[in-house]
């Protein structure tokens, strides 16, 4: 593919932060700091493992043998010593680690590091006494509370390999993911709370562990003191229970910075979830160095990824990255719209949050309700925001930016994957932000937009977004299935492919466009479904919208959107023609919709991904394949 986008690159706009970000932030200046990169790589990552502390020093910085990387050589470490002791024993003993806010106002919980040491230590030796020791798996299927990250990192501790499920997931995903892993213990609750809603999470497990012959016990953490679930004596056991007759010291286990750390499925906007592979000693680097880096933490800031620890985002910048820092970090099992839509602006001001990492799909909706809710809140401690999931199209930029930061704030827009482990692309602290732009590949990642043959094409013509080089917290292969894992590196020539299409501009940014599946091929041209996207949430009358591609005799396709309108908008024909229209000044005529639906939802995975091929499928009657991750 080389094909001319109709991208109006070279109009942009950019927003610059206050000198004062770029003066105090950690990376300085981003193309000194990419070019004392590119000078030795090696020697940069070096650098950054340094700031950390392992049981052993590595031999060699990488070993590349193609598609194959090994990370710091030989070295022995453990994540959790590096999350938890290494603050204890260095000043941050007191320090708050995690402030846990569930549903109903006052209810809340926080832990120091010192708690948060104790109860993970008390946890692995829990989990030790019910037959766990390293590289086993452990399945954890719980909502978001203190407990669920004391379960992955007490994990960590004594080197079993955690594959966390999103609670959000029924019976035959869990099971999926169980099975696939032989996972030998389940952690999960008695409920998650969503909406004023209880939801019977165990119950799930006892249907998903039927055919599951590898689960040898499930811990139950039993929220509802009232009337506690019923536990099987030989099979569950009671999550403090079994660390109260734990003992409370825990060394960590030596693991080799090779070892598996987790697995996670994959998202999936397509095709069947994959059990990713991360790796101990890669995968801490990428995320502490990303975590400083990129939202240039510092000690007195109070941290909020809203991501579920079920996903990448979760694990990555809700828990890992963040507690490598000896960050404060805010998590919350409430939902942005329950009980009111001024939940989150509500928690920002009453925690006085200054980091705050979110969804475009959050931040559509809350453009959806109106800026009425934010402002009946004092923002004012926020000092970054940040983005990641989907592309922020620059309307929702410019709403982000202006109603949330009160033009202040940088907005970083983080490019990455659940295989990258780590942030890739985005505009660093300091540097001028491009509205519909992530930005540039950051230091320490060699990123590209090619064509079909790995040559990269020229600005303004769209391609593949590739990786050219190896990093620290890249997958190291899909769990039982390797061949898919060489499938990334072996599509296009010497490259890691991420399946997403995107465009560069003359100035280096990096605008994404899509997955490359997502792209709708109307008479000969490529359009990648998030610029017309993009251009329809332009319109002041769109929350949201989707488009597909639908085969035509004449143009191969046309293009249908599905559009979510703003509270109080009336659909209708002639608001139809507007929008086309609209698109036509945008875009040019070749990205004009020719069908236009006003629908009240869209399919998304549960992650907040649209899901297009649910749509087609939909609109063509097809089967829609694996649907697991759909939102209910
Ligand atoms: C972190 C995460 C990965 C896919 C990725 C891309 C999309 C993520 C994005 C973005 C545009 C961004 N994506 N961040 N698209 N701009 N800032 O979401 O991982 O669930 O594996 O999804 O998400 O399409 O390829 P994962």
């Amino acid at each position: 593919m080389a094909e001319k986008f109709d991208v109006k690159l070279e109009e942009g706009k950019y927003y610059l932060p206050d000198a004062s970000y770029k003066e105090r932030s950690w990376i300085g200046d981003y193309n000194r700091a990419y070019q004392e990169f590119l000078a030795d790589p090696d020697g940069f990552w070096d650098r950054i493992a340094r700031d950390l502390e392992w049981f052993q020093p590595w031999d060699r910085v990488k070993e590349w043998n193609y598609p194959y990387a090994k990370w710091f050589t030989n070295a022995k470490l453990n994540i959790t010593h590096n999350c938890l002791d290494r603050h204890v024993n260095n000043q941050r003993r007191n320090k708050v680690a995690i402030m846990w806010r569930g549903e109903t106002e006052g209810e809340e919980e926080v832990y120091t590091y010192r708690q948060l040491l104790q109860a993970v230590s008390q946890f692995a030796n829990g989990l030790k006494s019910l037959g766990v020791g390293k590289g086993d798996r452990v399945c954890i299927y719980m909502p978001v509370v203190p407990e669920q990250i004391i379960a992955m990192l007490a994990c960590a501790r004594i080197g079993a390999v955690h594959t966390v499920v999103f609670g959000g997931f029924g019976v035959s995903a869990l099971n999926q993911r169980i099975v696939g892993t032989d996972a030998k213990v389940v952690v999960t609750a008695d409920f998650t709370y969503r909406r004023g809603k209880a939801i019977p999470l165990k119950n799930i497990v006892g249907e998903a562990v039927v055919n599951a012959p590898s689960v040898e016990r499930i811990v139950v953490l039993r929220r509802d003191q009232e009337k506690p679930v019923e536990l099987h004596p030989e099979m569950e056991v009671d999550f403090y229970e079994l660390m109260e007759e734990s003992d409370r010291e825990c060394p960590a286990e030596v693991m080799d910075a090779e070892d598996p750390l987790f697995i996670l499925y994959t998202s999936g906007t397509t095709g069947f979830p994959k059990g990713i592979v991360h790796t101990c000693g890669g995968y801490m680097v990428g995320t502490y160095y990303t975590t400083k880096y990129v939202f240039d933490i510092k000690d007195n800031d109070v941290y909020w990824c809203t991501a579920d620890p079920g996903w990448i985002t979760g694990h990555s910048y809700g828990v890992y990255g963040p507690l490598l820092n000896g960050a404060t970090c805010l998590i919350t099992e409430v939902t942005p719209d329950y009980p009111t839509n001024g939940t989150y602006w509500d928690i920002i001001q009453d925690y006085g949050v200054t980091i705050f990492y979110t969804a475009p799909t959050a931040i559509r909706m809350f453009m959806r309700v109106g800026e009425e809710w934010p402002n009946r809140y004092n923002l004012s401690s926020l000092r970054i925001l940040g983005s990641v999931g989907e592309p922020l199209n620059p309307e929702a930029f410019e709403w982000f930016y202006h109603v949330i930061g009160k033009a202040r704030c940088p907005v970083v827009d983080t490019w990455w994957q659940t295989e990258t482990g780590m942030h890739m692309v985005t505009t660093m602290i300091g540097e001028p932000m491009r509205p519909g732009f992530a930005g540039k590949p950051i230091p320490g990642v060699v990123a590209d937009v090619v064509d079909r043959n790995g040559n990269p094409v020229p600005p303004g013509t769209g391609g593949f977004l590739v990786v050219k080089e190896p990093w620290p917290s890249m997958m190291r292969t899909v769990w039982n299935d390797d061949e898919r894992y060489r499938k990334y590196w072996y599509t296009i020539p010497g490259c890691y492919t991420t399946s997403d299409l995107a465009v560069k501009g003359t100035d280096g940014y990096i605008m994404i466009l899509g997955r490359s599946d997502d792209l709708i091929v109307v008479a000969g041209h490529n359009i990648g479904t998030a610029e017309v996207e993009s251009a329809l949430v332009s319109h002041d009358a769109v929350a949201e919208a989707a488009v597909i591609g639908k085969p035509d005799p004449l143009k191969g396709n046309i293009i249908k959107a599905f559009v979510i309108l703003k509270n109080g908008r009336v659909p209708g024909d002639k608001l139809k023609n507007d929008l086309v229209y609209h698109v036509r000044m945008t875009l040019g005529p070749i990205a004009m919709p020719s069908e236009i639906e006003f629908v009240d939802s869209l399919p998304k995975t549960r992650s907040g991904k649209i899901m297009r091929r649910v749509l087609k499928a939909q609109e063509l009657g097809m089967d829609p394949g694996d649907i697991s991750t759909l939102e209910e």
